[in-house]
């Protein structure tokens, strides 16, 4: 990829992707439960090979994720299938910090597993009294001989308490904030771990994790005691800028839609394209998709040759979040009524597009992340 221009085989990718999410997924999804983990969809994601370009099989400097893969696909479903744009994104999520920073024996015995769709993954590290600020996360892990004894509660854990594995993160020392946090492997069904869905306004696969003497051995642990905060950033790092992918693609899709309707629609005697209150707004909308891909892109394309950092990733993410925000509620605006009739795809991308700009850190911790960089 050049500074400006994917290449063929990199919209190939994406539209493979949107192609797979519209034949194969799309059926799967309304075929599925609303707002819980649908297998079916994973195992596809695995089948048709979009799982496995995301996992390397083996750890170590050659075995990245590649971040620019990472956002195609994740652009290309969101573009038709953002449930199943969800079930991939948190298959990356919840199996990077292994990717990272787990032994080969842990990547060996959860990475194919979850390539192929077979597992499913979560990411977890908020909890009710810490979400923006997770270096003050409380749920605790206490040595207990050879092993750890963890208990507390997490929430807002996508795919809990569905997944099979989590990486979760827990405090492993009192008074050192983002120092005192150890990241673990907890396998779903470990005995002491419970946990109850939550019902969020975009049907979404979410929910509360409890542990309750949770008792794992010291081959649990992911990366060094102290470590875990900085297992997580990194993590964040290379998803931030593919959150902003998935919301490129849901705006590319409210652009087309709407677009579409401004030609067609007609009011006043002329097709409603011709007044610049409705043409000027989609060429807004327009310029800044486009910005929004540019800076997902640019950052991805600088994480795969080593080069890039947080503030990239932040502004990538915090950009084209609130991009797509403006962009549905301007294509909503256009189609008018119809567009939050329920079954329409504007009123479901009106529900999705707004979680985005809190997970993964808020629009507010990214500007943070910036300015901390500006003022350094
Ligand atoms: N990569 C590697 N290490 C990092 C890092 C990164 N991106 N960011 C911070 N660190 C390291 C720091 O270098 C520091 O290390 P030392 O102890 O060796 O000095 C340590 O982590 C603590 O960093 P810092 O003091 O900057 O941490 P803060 O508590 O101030 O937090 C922010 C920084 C705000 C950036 C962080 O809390 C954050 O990202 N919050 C949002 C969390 C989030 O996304 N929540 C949603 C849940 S996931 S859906």
């Amino acid at each position: 990829m050049t500074a400006f221009q994917l290449t063929n085989d990199q919209l190939a990718l994406r539209e493979r992707a949107r192609s797979i999410g519209e034949k194969s997924c799309q059926p799967l999804v309304a075929d599925g439960e609303k707002g819980r983990v649908n297998r079916q969809v994973v195992q596809m994601l695995g089948r048709a090979g979009l799982l496995p370009k995301l996992f390397p099989m083996t750890k170590g400097d050659d075995a990245r994720v590649a971040a620019t893969d990472l956002c195609l696909m994740r652009e290309g479903l969101a573009m038709v299938c953002p449930e199943a744009e969800t079930a991939l994104a948190l298959q990356g999520l919840g199996t990077y910090p292994i990717v990272q920073s787990g032994s080969p024996a842990m990547v060996a015995e959860w990475v194919p597993r979850v390539a192929k769709g077979e597992v499913v993954a979560a990411f977890a590290l908020s909890e009710p009294a810490a979400g923006s600020d997770p270096g003050s996360l409380a749920l605790r892990a206490e040595k207990k001989g050879d092993g750890w004894v963890l208990s507390g509660t997490k929430t807002w854990i996508s795919n809990a308490p569905s997944a099979d594995v989590y990486t979760l993160f827990a405090r492993t020392s009192d008074g050192d904030g983002a120092r005192g946090i150890t990241a673990f492997i907890v396998p779903g069904g470990t005995p002491g771990l419970t946990g109850a869905s939550i019902e969020m306004i975009a049907p979404h696969p979410i929910g509360t994790l409890e542990l309750t003497d949770v008792a794992l051995s010291d081959a649990y642990r992911l990366g060094e005691v102290g470590e875990g905060f900085k297992v997580a950033m990194r993590t964040l790092d290379l998803f931030r800028p593919s959150v902003g992918a998935f919301c490129v693609g849901m705006a590319q899709r409210a652009l087309d839609e709407a677009v579409g309707w401004a030609k067609e629609r007609r009011a006043f005697g002329k097709a409603i394209k011709d007044f610049q209150a409705v043409s000027h707004a989609l060429a807004d909308a327009a310029t800044q998709v486009r910005a929004a891909r540019l800076l997902v892109y640019s950052a991805a394309a600088a994480y795969d040759a080593g080069q890039g950092n947080s503030k990239l990733a932040a502004m990538a993410k915090l950009f084209a979040t609130e991009t797509a925000q403006r962009v549905v509620d301007v294509a909503v605006q256009v189609l008018g009524a119809r567009a939050l009739e329920a079954s329409h795809p504007l009123a479901h991308l009106w529900l999705e597009v707004r979680a985005p700009r809190i997970y993964e850190g808020t629009s507010e911790i990214q500007r943070e992340v910036i300015a901390r960089e500006l003022f350094r």
